[in-house]
């Protein structure tokens, strides 16, 4: 058991791999803000590193990795409060990624359901960064000896492995360097599902636009979403126990209640009973005006790419600082000789 006690740090990315999403946003970024006033020092970044597990034009992941940027300060992180970077500019990640990889057993990555889901029936066409992707997200998290990583639920296996690597680290070099660090999942929209089939995950790279909200959609484009959501016939229920078997009722209704920061009770009391003709509306408008404020800011941050570079780079350097002399202490337990 662990004597050692860590100072409480949050780390937490999303890979620039395509629009952030209302998953994105519900499931993260809104409680990456969250976090950040909660006293406890927050690091977020954009992975780009992830992303490339999966071919990149290059010119798109530059402007993708922008607009991440941009869609985090709109969304509330503030450069001065939280650590804002994307992962390339701080090599402590590769470093520390491969010597996790080194750690981390082929049995246990065989277990992560991610690479299966993303990798299908193609798993001998996909990159080996794609299978190794958790051992890099171990070190993302490890390089700062962070205590909290707020994330969806889809990554929750990937922070329980995180502790598993850190532990079998400390074991075997007889070190207590990393902590075991805790998977924050809260609130009412931890898995936000695809509009078009309820049993898949809300996501940037699904090839149809319209299973997904995109933080850079415009009013109409959000309204026509929810109105050409799935649903079943049914009206609404009154009580919880009436979304069992309807998932797609179920996300629409989690969907509400996370942007009205109300509970799945409160939004079935108020609808309960009413078709989707009445919720689909309210659902829409309620979107919209959360939404339109962030996607407006989105643009005018964008259109100054070199200001975000500047954050970015600022960033880095705050970021740096802390994982350079972890990672000092990561080689001196290996037996790596360093320079002073
Ligand atoms: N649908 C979702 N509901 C709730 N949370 C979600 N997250 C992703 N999708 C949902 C959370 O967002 C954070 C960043 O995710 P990521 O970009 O690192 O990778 P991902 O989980 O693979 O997300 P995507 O959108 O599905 O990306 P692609 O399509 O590129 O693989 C994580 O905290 C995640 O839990």
């Amino acid at each position: 058991m662990s004597e050692t006690t860590f100072k409480q740090r949050v780390f937490s990315g999303i890979q620039p791999s395509g629009n952030l999403t209302l998953g994105n946003y519900l499931g993260a970024v809104k409680r990456f803000v969250k976090m950040q006033d909660s006293g406890i020092e927050t690091i977020y970044c954009m992975v780009d590193m992830h992303a490339i597990t999966v071919w990149q034009n290059p010119e798109a992941l530059r402007k993708q990795t922008r607009e991440l940027a941009a869609a985090y300060i709109a969304c509330g992180l503030d450069p001065q409060k939280s650590i804002l970077f994307n992962q390339s500019q701080v090599s402590a990640h590769a470093e520390l990624g491969w010597i996790l990889s080194c750690v981390t057993r082929l049995g246990w990555m065989n277990r992560m359901t991610q690479f299966k889901d993303k990798a299908g029936k193609n798993a001998e066409k996909m990159s080996l960064g794609l299978y190794a992707y958790p051992a890099l997200m171990a070190a993302d998290i490890l390089a700062y000896q962070a205590t909290h990583v707020p994330v969806g639920e889809d990554q929750k296996q990937h922070v329980e492995l995180t502790r598993d690597i850190a532990a079998k680290f400390n074991y075997d070099y007889g070190v207590e360097i990393f902590p075991a660090p805790e998977p924050i999942i809260e609130g009412t929209a931890t898995r936000v599902m695809s509009l078009r089939d309820g049993s898949k995950k809300m996501s940037k790279s699904d090839p149809s636009d319209k299973s997904r909200i995109n933080m850079t959609d415009n009013a109409d484009t959000i309204a026509s979403k929810i109105r050409k959501a799935k649903t079943d016939p049914d009206a609404l229920p009154s009580e919880i126990g009436g979304l069992k078997d309807r998932p797609e009722a179920r996300n629409l209704v989690n969907i509400y209640a996370a942007l009205s920061e109300t509970s799945v009770e409160d939004v079935l009391s108020e609808f309960g009973g009413q078709q989707f003709g009445v919720f689909k509306p309210a659902l829409a408008d309620l979107a919209v005006n959360h939404l339109a404020p962030i996607s407006t800011e989105m643009a005018r941050l964008t259109a100054e790419p070199d200001e975000i570079d500047r954050i970015l780079g600022i960033g880095a350097d705050r970021a740096n600082a802390i994982a350079t002399p972890i990672l000092k202490q990561v080689k001196s337990a290996i037996g790596m000789i360093a320079r002073d």
